[in-house]
This record gives C-alpha cells, sequence and structure tokens, in this order.
C-alpha cells in the first residue's frame, strides 16, 4: 500500500536548525493551505492565493522577521540565535518530524500521543494523501484511498478510527488528475488553487485501512472535520447551502445541524475541550482577512477572538487545559511580501454565554512559515507546519512545549 514512500520519521535531538531560507519552492505552495479558504460564489480562490503568496515569498523575504504579531510589531531582523533563543521560551528540542515526502503538513496526535495523522503528497501523484505514522519509527501508512484530493484528517478520541476528507469518488477523476499534472508541469508558473472540490466528503477509516466509511454525501464541500473530546459529534465545514459554514453532526454522520450562518468563510473548526465551544477563523468581517471566533456548540453565541483586520488568522487549536489557544497569524498590512506566519497563543477564559480573552504571545520568530499549530493531548508538545527545512518545503515540526499554567 505504501511502496510509492521510503519516509522516515526520525527526531532529531535537540536541534534547533539555522534556518536555510528557501527560493520559492512549488513544494512550498499548496502544503500549509490546509485549513482552507473560502469559496464564494465569485472570488473563491482569492484568500487562498493570498495566503499561498506568503507562504511562498515569505520564506524567501529577509525582512519578514518583522512581520506578525497581534501584540509585538517590533521591526526586527532577528540572527539565527536569537530566534532560537526567543523560540525556546516556550519550545524545547525542536525537531522535523516527517521527511521524504515532497512536502507533508497538518499534523494531528493519536489520543495516546505516541502516533500522528497528516497530509502530505506521495511521490508522482500531484494530490494530498492521508498518512499515519508512529512517532516511535516506521514507514508511514497510507489511509486514503490513493486517489483524488485529500485534507483535514482528525483521531477518534476513544475509538479506532480517523476521519478525513476525500475527493475520491469524483466522477471525472481521471480528468481531475490531469489537469492538475498538467499544472504542475508548468513549473513555477503554476497557479495554486484551493479547489473546494464539490466531491470532498467526510470518511472515516480504521486506523489499519480498513473499514472506509463515507458520513456526508450532500452536494458540495464537505471537510475540516474534527471530533469532540468526547468522539460524539463530528463539527466542519461544508458549503452546501452555497457559503461555507459550520456544521455538526454526530459522529455517525447524523443529525446534521448548521452552527454558523454568516455570508463569508467560516472554517477549521475545533471543539473546546469541554465541547461547549467551538473555535473557527472566516473572513466575514473583511473579505481575506481572517479572524478567529468562537461559537457555542448550539450556535447561540458567537464571539469574535482576534481585531486585527491587517493581519490574518487562522488555524486555532485549543490546549487540552482549555486555558488558551494557539494559532498562526501574519502581518498583511505591507502587502503578502512581507508577511511571515508564526504562531502566537491567546489566553481565553469560556463562559456560558461568551469567552473572555486574555493575554496574547508570541510563540515563534523564525521568518519561514509556521502555521497549523496542536497540542499533544497531555499538552505536553506542539506539532506544527513549517518550512524551516533545509530544503525549505514544508513539512511537520514537533517541539516540547513549556508554560506553567
Ligand atoms: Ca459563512
Ligand atoms: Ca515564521
Amino acid at each position: 500500500m505504501n511502496d510509492e514512500v521510503q519516509c522516515v520519521l526520525r527526531f532529531e535531538s535537540g536541534a534547533f536548525h539555522t534556518p536555510v531560507i528557501p527560493a520559492a519552492s512549488p513544494s512550498v505552495r499548496r502544503s500549509t493551505l490546509r485549513r482552507r479558504a473560502p469559496h464564494r460564489a465569485a472570488p473563491p480562490m482569492l484568500l487562498t492565493a493570498l495566503l499561498l503568496a506568503t507562504l511562498v515569498v515569505g520564506t524567501r523575504a529577509d525582512e519578514n522577521d518583522r512581520a506578525a504579531s497581534p501584540t509585538d510589531a517590533r521591526p526586527a531582523r532577528m540572527s539565527p540565535e536569537e530566534v532560537a533563543r526567543r523560540e525556546a521560551r516556550h519550545l524545547k528540542n525542536i525537531r522535523q518530524v516527517t521527511r521524504c515526502f515532497p512536502r507533508a503538513g497538518e499534523g494531528y496526535f493519536s489520543p495516546d500521543g505516541k502516533q500522528i495523522v497528516f497530509q502530505a503528497y506521495p511521490l508522482g501523484y500531484p494530490f494530498y494523501q492521508i498518512y499515519r505514522q508512529s512517532l516511535e519509527g516506521g514507514q508511514p501508512f497510507r489511509l486514503s484511498p490513493g486517489r483524488g484530493r485529500t485534507t483535514c484528517s482528525y483521531f477518534h478520541p476513544t475509538q479506532p478510527l480517523i476521519l478525513f476528507a476525500s475527493s475520491h469518488r469524483d466522477p471525472q477523476i481521471e480528468q481531475t488528475e490531469a489537469a492538475a499534472r498538467r499544472l504542475e508541469a508548468q513549473g513555477g508558473r503554476r497557479r495554486y488553487q484551493w479547489d473546494f472540490d464539490p466531491w470532498m466528503d467526510i470518511y472515516t477509516i480504521r486506523p489499519d485501512g480498513t473499514g472506509l466509511r463515507q458520513l456526508t454525501d450532500t452536494p458540495g464541500y464537505d471537510a475540516e472535520g474534527s471530533y469532540s473530546s468526547d468522539g460524539r459529534r463530528i463539527v466542519f465545514t461544508s458549503t452546501r447551502d452555497g457559503d461555507p459554514d459550520i456544521y455538526i453532526m454526530d459522529a455517525d454522520g447524523s443529525n446534521v445541524r448548521q452552527i454558523t450562518n454568516a455570508p463569508g468563510y467560516d472554517g477549521g473548526p475545533f471543539f473546546s475541550p469541554d465541547d461547549r465551544w467551538i473555535i473557527f477563523r472566516s473572513d466575514r468581517r473583511k473579505e481575506h482577512m481572517l479572524q478567529l471566533f468562537a461559537v457555542s456548540v448550539d450556535g447561540k453565541h458567537e464571539v469574535q477572538l482576534t481585531h486585527n483586520l491587517g493581519q490574518v488568522n487562522w488555524c486555532p487549536y485549543f490546549h487540552p487545559s482549555g486555558k488558551y489557544i494557539v494559532w498562526a497569524s501574519a502581518d498583511y498590512s505591507r502587502g503578502p511580501q512581507f508577511a511571515n506566519f508564526d504562531l502566537f497563543t491567546m489566553d481565553v477564559t469560556l463562559g456560558e454565554t461568551t469567552v473572555r480573552t486574555g493575554r496574547v504571545e508570541r510563540i515563534t520568530f523564525h521568518r519561514a512559515a509556521d502555521v497549523l499549530p496542536v497540542f499533544s493531548p497531555d499538552g505536553k508538545r506542539l506539532m506544527w507546519t513549517s518550512t524551516r527545512t533545509s530544503d525549505g518545503s514544508s513539512q511537520l515540526w514537533i517541539a516540547d512545549w513549556v508554560r506553567e499554567d
């Protein structure tokens, strides 16, 4: 099943890689774009193009370290030593996790923290596939069917199940693949498109690759799914009513209910550890300028968590304590060529009808793109997708997470 890759997973103890800033490489282009861009009737691909421009250009811009903080926009060009010193405040033992794939990203931990599930480009295939990998060594194991687009995988918290989105039932799959290969053959000229593939649906599969089961079958894009902490529900993004919104369904795909209904992209949702709130990102305030929001699981109470329309904020994720979230943000006020995605945390207090926001802290300072952060279930490690690799490709990275409270 996995003969197309020989990807060795290994850790490098204690290493902080001196940044080797890549030229814009195709490998950067698609991979980090994961938690979704908006699809409206008219301008569907623009936000993705914006994010892409940042991820490509941002990794090679010499001065983009000045970018990016909701709280700290100091114009500084940091030395690698200074970057390491600042990141060491919360990140110890930073190490690259995935290798050998042309690119990989958006990883999530298994409930016991010993495995990860992520998306990666198989050699010779134009779309991401979903892989499971032990963190203790061994080869990545492909879970997705091997055809079509895939994205957004997630472990069930208590059962041996992994969910992901896949378009492999696309009846025009040959043409879809051929079009992607033609684009890829155009090399540096190829334009990224995040396709809100209408054939994208949410599936579950057992960790051994058996028991593929389709949970959604509504026309339109259904993806970006994740389980509630008790495993009874799935929150996801769907365009089934023509606009990307947040939905919840039971874990078997039944009982679908719509949670957000605002014009614009609402996506990338995750439950809070107590399953009372959902965090997500939306560009409803200003097109493309994603902001973070929280909504109660009944959809009745909505709170905007970030208020910086010069920034793109995305991929929020809770620490298992429920006391703070981590996300990626970049300053677009000087244009995408200077934007540099970095990770931040924000303290939150989850109430009955509102969410209070608190201290914001910058976590990464590297001029490569740092996006899609998640905590391990025990809260002791942080995994994210970064182009801080020696070849500039986006890969998964893990660090020990250091914070007292
Ligand atoms: Ca919407
Ligand atoms: Ca960065």
